[in-house]
C-alpha cells in the first residue's frame, strides 16, 4: 500500500518533471505529492493556522483537514502545530491505486473536457436556431475555454434583448459547477417548444454559458490529483497554478488575506491582474457583451454571495443584491427543501479579493452572484458530490436561473 503510494508519487514526480519541467529545479513541487494532514481545531490551531493560509478541506467533528506540500507541511512544523497525516483516509480516485494509466471514466457521469466539448456542440445541432457554441479562449494548456449562447435567432445579435452570464467551474475540482451550467443550458433549449414561459424568457434574452471556465485544473483533477484546485500555469519555480477566482483585476492584490502572492498557496493571485487566459477570457466577453447580471457556480458550502468580497463593507446596492439573493434562495428550496443561505461575501464567509463578482460588480456595475452548490457541510461530502447528487442539484437551481433571467428581462424594459 504504502510502498505503492511512494512509487506513484514517484511517478507523479517523474511525470511532472519531464512533462512539465524540462529544467528541473531543486525546489521542484508536484501538484500530485501533497497530503492531507488533520489538526485538533482548538482555538490556539485556529490562531495559529489563520496567517498560513493553506488549503482547507474540511471542518469536521472537532479537526481541521488540509491539502498540504512538503513547503506548507514544514510551515506547519515551524508554527508548532502537532498535525496527523490523513492521506491514507482519502481515497483518492485520482491518486490511489485504481489505475492511474487508465484515463477513462474515472469522472463517472461529471464532464471530462471533451465530454463537456461533445456535449455542447451536440446541443448547438440540436436547435441551431437557438444556441450557438463560441471558443472564447485558451488554457494555458492549449484547450478551448467554450461559450454557449441561447437566445431566439442566435446567429443575430439582437440589442434590445436582456444578456445574462453564468459561469462555472473556476475552481478545478469543483465538478458540479460545471454540470449545473450545463445542465441549465440544456434545460432552457430543450424546454423551447413545450414551455411558454421557457420560450419567452429565451426570446427576450441573450443567455451565454461558461460551464467550465477552468478546463486544464478540471483534467488534471480527473486524471491526477482530485483535489486540485488551480488552473496548471507553470510557475517557473517547480510550483503550478494560479487560482482564477483571485486573479480578476479588481482590488487585486488588495491584502495577503483575501488571497496570496506566494506561488504554491492555493489561493495564489497570480503575477498580475488578468495574467491568467481563463480569467482573460471573462473579462473579454464580459467587455464585448452587456450583461444585466451574472451568476459564477463553485461549491461547496450551499450559499449565496455578492460583493464585496474583499471588504466586510457592503456594496451600494446591498439591498437589491440581498433581495435577489433571497428570491434564489426561496426558489431552491421549494424543490429539494435543501436551504441555501445567503449574504455578502466577505462577511459571510471569509475574505478574497480578485475573485469574479467583484470585478464584475465593481468594474463593470454587474450585480454577481458566486453560488456554492451543495453540500452545505463537510459531513456530507465537501468537494466530493455523489454521481447521484447531480440531478437534484441541478433541479433546485434551474428555478433560481429563470428567476436571473427574469430579472434581466425586467431590467431591460
Ligand atoms: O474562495 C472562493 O473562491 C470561493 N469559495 S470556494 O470554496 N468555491 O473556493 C468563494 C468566493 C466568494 N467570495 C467570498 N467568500 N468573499
Ligand atoms: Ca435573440
Ligand atoms: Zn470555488
Amino acid at each position: 500500500m504504502n510502498t505503492f503510494k511512494t512509487v506513484l508519487t514517484l511517478f507523479c514526480a517523474v511525470l511532472v518533471m519531464t512533462a512539465l519541467v524540462p529544467s528541473l529545479s531543486s525546489s521542484l513541487e508536484s501538484p500530485c505529492s501533497r497530503s492531507i494532514v488533520s489538526l485538533t481545531r482548538t482555538p490556539e490551531n485556529v490562531a495559529k493556522l489563520r496567517p498560513l493560509i493553506l488549503d482547507i478541506l474540511m471542518v469536521w467533528e472537532g479537526k481541521i483537514y488540509l491539502t498540504a506540500s512538503a513547503e506548507d507541511l514544514f510551515k506547519l512544523q515551524e508554527a508548532n502545530i502537532t498535525f496527523f497525516d490523513e492521506t491514507s483516509h482519502f481515497p483518492d480516485p485520482a491518486s490511489d491505486k485504481r489505475d492511474v494509466f487508465a484515463l477513462t471514466s474515472r469522472n463517472g457521469p461529471y464532464h471530462s473536457y471533451a465530454e463537456l466539448e461533445r456535449d455542447l456542440f451536440a446541443l448547438e445541432q440540436a436547435y441551431p436556431n437557438l444556441a450557438k457554441v463560441y471558443d472564447i479562449g485558451d488554457s494555458h494548456e492549449m484547450r478551448n475555454i467554450y461559450a454557449i449562447k441561447i437566445s431566439d435567432n442566435v446567429q443575430l445579435e439582437e440589442e434590445s434583448e436582456a444578456e445574462v452570464c453564468i459561469t462555472g467551474c473556476h475552481h478545478a475540482r469543483e465538478w458540479i459547477s460545471v454540470e449545473v451550467p450545463f445542465y441549465v443550458a440544456q434545460h432552457l433549449l430543450d424546454s423551447y417548444a413545450t414551455d411558454a414561459h421557457i420560450r419567452n424568457l429565451v426570446n427576450q434574452s441573450e443567455v451565454w454559458i461558461v460551464p467550465l471556465v477552468n478546463p486544464d485544473g478540471l483534467e488534471y483533477s480527473i486524471h491526477f490529483y482530485r483535489y486540485w484546485r488551480k488552473n496548471m500555469r507553470d510557475n517557473q519555480n517547480g510550483t503550478f497554478g494560479v487560482d482564477p477566482n483571485r486573479n480578476y483585476g479588481y482590488q487585486w492584490g488588495y491584502d495577503n488575506l483575501g488571497s496570496s502572492p506566494d506561488s504554491s498557496s492555493y489561493v495564489y493571485r497570480g503575477p498580475g491582474p488578468f495574467s491568467e487566459p481563463e480569467t482573460q477570457a471573462i473579462r473579454d466577453l464580459v467587455n464585448q457583451r452587456s450583461f444585466q447580471v451574472l451568476i459564477s457556480y463553485h461549491n461547496y458550502s450551499q450559499v449565496i454571495l455578492y460583493p464585496w468580497g474583499y471588504t466586510n463593507q457592503p456594496t451600494e446596492m446591498d439591498e437589491v443584491l440581498e433581495t435577489m439573493a433571497r428570491e434564489m434562495s426561496w426558489r431552491m428550496q421549494a424543490v429539494n427543501g435543501r436551504i441555501y443561505g445567503y449574504g455578502q461575501g466577505g462577511g459571510e464567509l471569509y475574505l478574497t479579493n480578485g475573485d469574479t463578482v467583484d470585478w464584475a460588480y465593481g468594474e463593470k456595475g454587474i450585480p454577481a452572484f458566486t453560488i456554492e452548490l451543495p453540500p452545505a457541510d463537510v459531513q456530507l461530502g465537501a468537494f466530493i458530490t455523489a454521481d447521484e447528487a447531480i440531478t437534484p442539484i441541478v433541479k433546485e437551481n434551474i428555478p433560481a436561473m429563470l428567476y436571473i433571467i427574469e430579472w434581466a428581462v425586467q431590467q431591460n424594459r
